[in-house]
């Protein structure tokens, strides 16, 4: 009788799962649980780290992005200034070197001289600080002069009864300092002899002296001088 009721036992077992015995029965399910709340948690880990990843990407795609786009409009706005202040520019190729595809331009009225192109505001006679503002409107500096050739460049284009303000200016304690940041080079300077003489002045210009020709003289920067501005080559 007791092996039959058994028996009846297994049978219902057998119905509702497909395990064999009585004792294992009770387990099943609780395992079947565990394991189904084991593959919840790793999708959603799965799930979790990828969007994590995908986030940091667009931040960083995002990111470079609006860095890319103020790098650009910066040079846009550049180039429009150029656009606006320049409409005549003359453009020459450099036709011995064949890897140079670009034209190297200056504009209207600036001299062409290596890499640069140079201009003598003749028109403004005023103090450093105005000149260098004047040069800065036009998208250029005051001229920086790193060489014999440079300087024999500059002062061909210049009037001789004329001081013309350059880049260069006393840091304090006698410290030259290029307007450029470009480094000052005791060995390419073209002073006047005796000057610089006076800690008082500050500023420097190219000026013509009778018997010793061109050269640099310190002088004071509130004085009024003309001016020579200078640029990089417009590239197209
Ligand atoms: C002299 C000479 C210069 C000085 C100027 C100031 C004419 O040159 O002393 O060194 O800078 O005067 O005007
Ligand atoms: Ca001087």
């Amino acid at each position: 009788m007791a092996s039959e009721i058994t028996y009846a036992e297994v049978k219902i077992r057998n119905k509702s799962s497909s395990l064999g015995t009585y004792s294992k029965c009770p387990a099943a399910p609780s395992e079947k649980r565990i394991h189904h709340l084991s593959k919840l948690g790793s999708p959603s880990l799965l799930f979790t780290s990828l969007t994590v990843f995908l986030l940091l990407l667009a931040i960083t795609f995002l990111g470079s992005f609006i860095i890319y786009f103020q790098k650009y409009s910066q040079l846009l706005e550049k180039k429009a200034m150029k656009d606006i202040i320049y409409n005549e520019l003359y453009c020459a190729k450099n036709a011995s070197l064949m890897e140079d595809k670009d034209w190297h331009c200056c504009p209207k009225d600036w001299k062409p001289f290596g890499s640069h192109c140079y201009f003598i505001s003749s028109g403004l006679v005023a103090s450093w600080n105005k000149t260098k503002e004047n040069c800065s409107h036009m998208g250029a500096h005051l001229v920086v002069i790193h060489s014999q050739e440079e300087q024999n460049f500059i002062t061909g284009i210049l009037a001789t009864g004329t001081g013309y303000f350059i880049g260069l200016l006393d840091a304090g304690h006698r410290q030259w300092q290029w307007i450029d940041q470009t480094p000052y080079n005791e060995s390419a300077t073209f002073w006047h002899k005796g000057e610089p003489n006076q800690n008082s002045e500050q500023c420097v210009i190219i000026n013509h002296r009778k018997k010793t020709g061109w050269g640099w003289n310190d002088i004071p920067c509130s004085d009024n001088q003309t001016a020579i501005c200078q640029m990089k080559k417009i590239h197209l």
